[in-house]
């Protein structure tokens, strides 16, 4: 194909039949390789502020599946962003595709190979896009994904009517911490905030 990709990514559907078993509602849509695929892709499927409620999105590196269990996600973590209730539904999907371009166009550099996928959790009580990555503890690898996605969100080319910064804070949590949780908010392992404080 023309324009290929550097690596094969699979687009993962959960849908929001809440009766049945987290599993069996996670679905594969659609494997890409290059940029034509991507964009007939993208055009063919609803923006994740589209979905109901409780749906996700996630786009993995082919062959990782998207949840906690798998080997390249069990000791790892990921970059979230949360999106108040009440911001704009434009929002959710312009930092959804800010974030895509950014993965599926190599901008991670060396640590390419340590990004698993990022998911977008559609929720009434506020959204979240996150960017999966594979070891917790590597907080040097962590960081410059953290800072790309950091620069890639402050650069964003975006309508007018969306205020900026797109996000306040980014925070970094491991996977481990978020099974566990009940309820309450994970502590974070890692931030980066928007503005640089004095
Ligand atoms: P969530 O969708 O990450 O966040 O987790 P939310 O609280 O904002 O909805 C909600 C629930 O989905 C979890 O408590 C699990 O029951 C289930 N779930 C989520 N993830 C990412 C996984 C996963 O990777 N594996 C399994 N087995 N269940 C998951």
């Amino acid at each position: 194909a023309l324009y290929p990709l550097k690596r094969n990514w699979t687009w993962w559907y959960l849908n929001d039949e809440r009766a049945k078993d987290w599993e069996d509602r996670l679905k594969k849509v659609y494997t890409f390789s290059s940029v034509p695929e991507f964009w007939a892709l993208y055009d063919a499927i609803r923006p994740p502020s589209g979905l109901n409620a409780l749906c996700d999105y996630n786009v993995f590196r082919d062959g990782i599946q998207p949840m906690w269990e798998v080997k390249e996600n069990q000791s790892g973590g990921r970059w979230l962003i949360t999106i108040e209730k009440g911001r704009p539904a434009e929002l959710m999907d312009v930092i959804w595709l800010e974030i895509l371009m950014a993965l599926i166009g190599e901008q991670f550099g060396d640590a390419m190979d340590s990004i698993c996928g990022i998911v977008c959790n559609v929720r009434n009580k506020g959204s979240k896009i996150s960017v999966w990555t594979k070891d917790s503890n590597d907080d040097e690898t962590n960081m410059k994904i953290g800072q790309v996605l950091k620069n890639k969100l402050l650069g964003a080319d975006v309508p007018k009517h969306i205020p900026k910064p797109l996000f306040d804070v980014l925070r970094y949590e491991d996977h481990e911490s978020c099974q566990k949780k009940s309820g309450s908010t994970v502590k974070a392992k890692l931030s980066i905030s928007a503005v640089d404080l004095p």
